[in-house]
């Protein structure tokens, strides 16, 4: 018998390689030095923070999956898992960033491109001097992306984009645009794009007064008829599974960082627990209080193995989307229930900034709808089970 950890249940620790618990701990200290201090500023102020995508850089924490010769790290999925954790301790916004660059940005320019757009962007997005951006949503087409109705025309050798991305992480900032449409000159089938900031008609507008995420900065993308050449098409993939293969990677992580976040809410509710007094004793010695903190504890405990074992499943190539859909769905809805509950248990003082919990707690409500939404995971679920398509 060992004694319990009640901060590591499943003695998580234990299953990780030594490069994977030392990128951990960097991403740990980075987090906690450099993104702690500045984020209860930068949610109240909904503040651009495009200086930290350097910062980001030069930890090592954009593309961990990528290889070291395009500036990556050549990590494992698990590590790149372990880094959104730490990043979304701190705020669910920040690990946004992160991941898009990493997973919707550098993962399809990896997977998907030439060898000219690897060198051209892959070691600029690694460093964090360039910053990209992933538009595949539309004012009309979220859950259901196939409807999009951005086109890509033929003219010449190149291509004229039009159309408008909507709810897009990182876009009134970015460098580099990875652009979903339909290419008239594909037979109508979805490809990916590379623009850059600054091409005629192309722009990038912020949407103001979100209340969720609010660290994070989103906009639209608008194109108006943008002329690209032959060499912004991304050659090695066409149809709606390019986009997916780049989702399966971000949700992935969101599985991950959504468990970060809760441990946050769990350990700050344990302290508030042992530290509030009322009627004579700490709230902590309380039934009612243990049960949430145990309820807690369960949820984090499993969303973690689970996540683990999909991420060992991705490093050796056998995993299926349908995993990525239980624990993206079941890890986000539980840090969502247990961020609500650590807010009721600091009582008045839960609604402040100062105790960070509301924070998280508005924050997860994007993350529960973003990159599939809790009910369009279950009806990927629904259908892996019945073979029956329910969308
Ligand atoms: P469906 O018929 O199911 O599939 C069309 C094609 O795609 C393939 N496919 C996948 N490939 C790889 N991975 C997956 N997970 C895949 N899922 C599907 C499929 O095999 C098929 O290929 P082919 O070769 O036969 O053409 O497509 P559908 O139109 O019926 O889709 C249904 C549904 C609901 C599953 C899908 O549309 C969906 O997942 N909707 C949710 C949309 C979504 O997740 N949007 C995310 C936007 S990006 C974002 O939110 C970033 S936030 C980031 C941040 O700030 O952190
Ligand atoms: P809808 O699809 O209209 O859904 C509305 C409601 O209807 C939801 O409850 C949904 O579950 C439900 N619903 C939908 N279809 C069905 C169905 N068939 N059956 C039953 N119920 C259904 N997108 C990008 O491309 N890139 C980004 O970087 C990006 N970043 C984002 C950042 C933020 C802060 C936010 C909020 C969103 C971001 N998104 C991004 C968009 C995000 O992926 C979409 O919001 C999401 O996919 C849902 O689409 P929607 O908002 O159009 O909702």
């Amino acid at each position: 018998m060992v004694p319990f950890a009640w901060d590591d249940p499943f003695a998580l620790d234990d299953q990780l390689s030594e490069d994977e618990r030392m990128i951990r701990d960097a991403a740990h200290a980075f987090a906690q030095g450099e993104l702690q201090p500045r984020v209860q500023a930068a949610f109240s102020a909904e503040k651009d923070a495009p200086e930290l995508f350097p910062l980001m850089g030069q930890a090592g924490l954009l593309g961990a999956t990528i290889p070291e010769e395009f500036g990556g790290a050549g990590a494992s999925y698990v590590a790149y898992g372990l880094i959104a954790r730490e990043i979304e301790r701190v705020d669910s916004g920040y690990r946004s960033m992160a991941s898009v660059q990493s997973s919707l940005v550098m993962y399809p320019i990896h997977a998907y491109g030439s060898d000219e757009q690897h060198r051209k962007y892959l070691p600029g997005l690694a460093s964090g001097e360039l910053i990209g951006c992933f538009g595949l949503t539309e004012p009309d087409a979220g859950s259901d992306p196939g409807s999009m109705k951005t086109v890509a025309k033929q003219d010449g050798d190149g291509y004229v984009i039009s159309g408008s991305k909507t709810w897009i992480s990182n876009s009134p900032f970015a460098d580099v645009f990875v652009i979903w449409a339909k290419s008239e000159a594909h037979g109508g089938k979805i490809r990916g794009f590379v623009l850059e900031k600054g091409m005629e008609g192309l722009s990038a507008p912020k949407i103001e007064g979100k209340l969720s995420l609010r660290a994070s900065t989103t906009g639209m993308i608008v194109m108006d008829e943008v002329r690209v050449g032959a060499d912004a098409l991304l050659p090695n993939v066409e149809g709606l599974k390019g986009p997916f293969g780049c989702l399966n990677r971000a949700r992935y992580g969101i599985s991950w960082g959504a468990m970060g976040a809760a441990e946050f809410c769990m350990h700050a509710a344990r302290q508030y627990g042992l530290d509030r007094h009322q009627f004579d004793v700490p709230l902590a010695s309380k039934q009612l209080y243990q049960l949430k903190l145990a309820d807690m504890l369960t949820d984090i405990g499993m969303g973690l193995q689970a996540s683990l074992r999909v991420g060992r499943l991705m490093d050796e190539g056998k995993f299926a989307p349908e995993m990525i859909s239980i624990v993206k769905r079941n890890n986000v809805g539980k840090a969502l229930d247990i961020a609500r509950k650590a807010r009721d248990m600091h009582g008045g003082n839960g609604i402040s900034e100062e105790y960070q919990v509301i924070r998280h707690m508005v924050n997860l409500e994007t993350v529960n709808t973003y990159e599939g939404t809790h009910d369009v995971h279950a009806l990927i679920l629904g259908r892996a089970i019945t073979g029956i398509p329910a969308f």
